[in-house]
């Protein structure tokens, strides 16, 4: 069996292994992590994440409570009493099977998050700032898949009406204008919208955990590959809604700080108009639907020189440079 103690952040893993690392991580830090399960997948896997959170309350510069409220949250089905959740929340995740370096990142980053917690100043105020609930693998199945048959592929894995093709496209599967423009009704499409607004059981039941805790998920990341760009709402149209430069600056911030990094450039803006129309996606409903405003989509390396398949000597410094610009990101965030 696996033993997540020898856990190479260096490498791309199977599912098993990044749901061991989230059980280890709950060891290691007992606490600041504890796991959380959203539901199963059409083929009965767990949809599991870590949930990140300090015993602190955060605070504002004025010394008062920030959202000083009891949330109870379903954890694996048992519901779990966290008497000291004070902080704002975060969602983290990755939602097409083929695009590794997502589940990647989200581990480095949550990792980075708990190893330096109480070592690095800023990180310390970040995590007291902010809870943070990170979905590694978001597509379970799809994921699976792309380990065992078809490393390029994106759906998930739900039969259709079509007997040949299966699954639909998580990201064009939300109940926010689905299905208007840059995703179809094809079934053997890799943009099918699904049969109808959340067929997906995936999508259904993480879209019920974000509704259930919409009141204090101040942020979303939906964390995709490849291309290099930081995105906000709309996706289903060029538009850009009210809020676009209240969202685009935070966007602007942590492109700036991930370039510092290693000079990695990324390009910001609003989804439609940055890489296509894509109606249905998470994040037009994070955003329209759930009201949380900092809702962003983005887009991890490269440009396409290796695309889906980003070498793995690529991973820690994928991580380093995402976790600066996230982290410009939230102190942004902190600040509006
Ligand atoms: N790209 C995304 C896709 O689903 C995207 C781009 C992100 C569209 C967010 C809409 C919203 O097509 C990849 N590579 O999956
Ligand atoms: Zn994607």
């Amino acid at each position: 069996t696996y033993n997540a103690d020898d856990f190479a952040y260096d490498k791309y893993h199977p599912l098993e292994e990044i749901h061991a690392w989230i059980d280890k991580m709950v060891q290691t830090y007992p606490n600041l992590a504890s796991s959380f399960v959203v539901g199963q997948s059409y083929e009965k896997r767990d949809l599991k994440g870590l949930k990140i959170s300090s015993n602190k309350a955060a605070v504002k510069r004025d010394g008062t409570p920030v959202n000083a409220k009891k949330a109870v949250w379903w954890d694996g089905g048992t519901p779990d009493n966290d008497s000291h959740t004070f902080s704002q929340k975060h969602n983290f995740l990755g939602i097409h099977a083929r695009e590794w370096i997502s589940p990647a990142t989200n581990i480095y980053i949550a990792h980075a998050l708990l190893s330096n917690y109480s070592i690095d100043p800023t990180i310390t105020h970040i995590v007291d700032q902010f809870d943070y609930y990170i979905l590694p693998v978001f597509n379970v199945d799809g994921y699976a898949y792309t380990w065992s048959k078809d490393r390029l592929w994106r759906k998930t894995r739900s039969k259709t009406s079509n007997p040949n093709c299966f699954g639909a496209d998580p990201n064009r599967n939300w109940d926010y204008q689905w299905c208007e423009g840059g995703a179809t009704h094809d079934p053997c499409d890799d943009i099918y919208c699904g049969s109808k607004p959340f067929s997906e059981i995936e999508t259904l039941q993480v879209s019920k955990f974000i509704s259930d805790h919409k009141d204090s998920i101040v942020h979303y990341i939906n964390f995709h590959s490849y291309s290099q760009l930081w995105m906000t709402p709309w996706g289903y149209t060029t538009k850009k809604p009210a809020q676009f430069k209240l969202q685009d600056d935070g966007s602007a911030q942590a492109v700036a700080a991930l370039r510092a990094v290693f000079g990695t450039r990324y390009v910001h803006g609003n989804i439609g108009a940055t890489i296509y129309v894509a109606s249905g996606n998470t994040v037009d409903w994070t955003s329209g639907t759930a009201n949380i405003t900092f809702s962003y989509a983005v887009e991890l390396r490269d440009t396409g020189e290796y695309g889906f398949l980003l070498p793995e000597n690529q991973i820690l410094p994928s991580g380093q440079e995402t976790l600066a610009g996230e982290l410009a990101l939230l102190k942004y965030i902190e600040g509006h």
